[in-house]
């Protein structure tokens, strides 16, 4: 299982490479799984509250992801320690957490992803898209582990 885990991330890493330029992991041509960054006004606004409960908590309360919407989400570090709030599918979250075990002082700049210190927000807008289900996580290791992660389908 670990030279299974170690050959995947070697792969990742390589790739990355291959890509070229200075890399500093924000993939400039990246394609998303489960849409894209939202452009304009969000058709709604959530706030996203990371606790060190290991917990998302979305207010108001998440509901249903349709396809063709854009969500602002409004997200704060409430904890003491890291936290990280990504959107993609379930591989994207695997591998992301992968690499995050390899490199844990990785920054994450991706259109899908912010990492946050105590007290920080930012805010992430993103057009759900496809039919794929959507894996929320915080990647910070044993984080996702922990259930700070939730699962959701996107409705026609
Ligand atoms: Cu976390």
């Amino acid at each position: 299982m670990k030279c299974v885990t170690r050959s995947i991330v070697l792969a990742l890493f390589s790739s990355s490479l291959m890509a070229g330029g200075t890399d500093d992991h924000s993939h400039g041509n990246m394609k998303f799984s489960v849409g894209e960054p939202g452009k304009g006004i969000p058709d709604r606004s959530i706030s996203v509250s990371m606790r060190d409960t290991m917990r998302f908590v979305f207010e108001p309360a998440l509901g249903e992801l349709r396809h063709g919407e854009t969500i602002g989400f409004e997200v704060r570090n409430d904890g003491q320690i890291q936290h990280e709030f990504s959107i993609g599918n379930a591989e994207d979250q695997v591998k992301h957490a992968l690499m995050m075990k390899k490199m844990p002082d990785m920054k994450h700049n991706d259109p899908n992803t912010v990492s946050l210190t105590p007290g920080e927000s930012a805010t992430l807008s993103w057009k759900f898209m496809g039919k794929e289900t959507v894996v929320f996580a915080c990647n910070i290791p044993g984080h996702f582990e922990a259930g700070m992660k939730n699962v959701l389908a996107i409705k026609e």
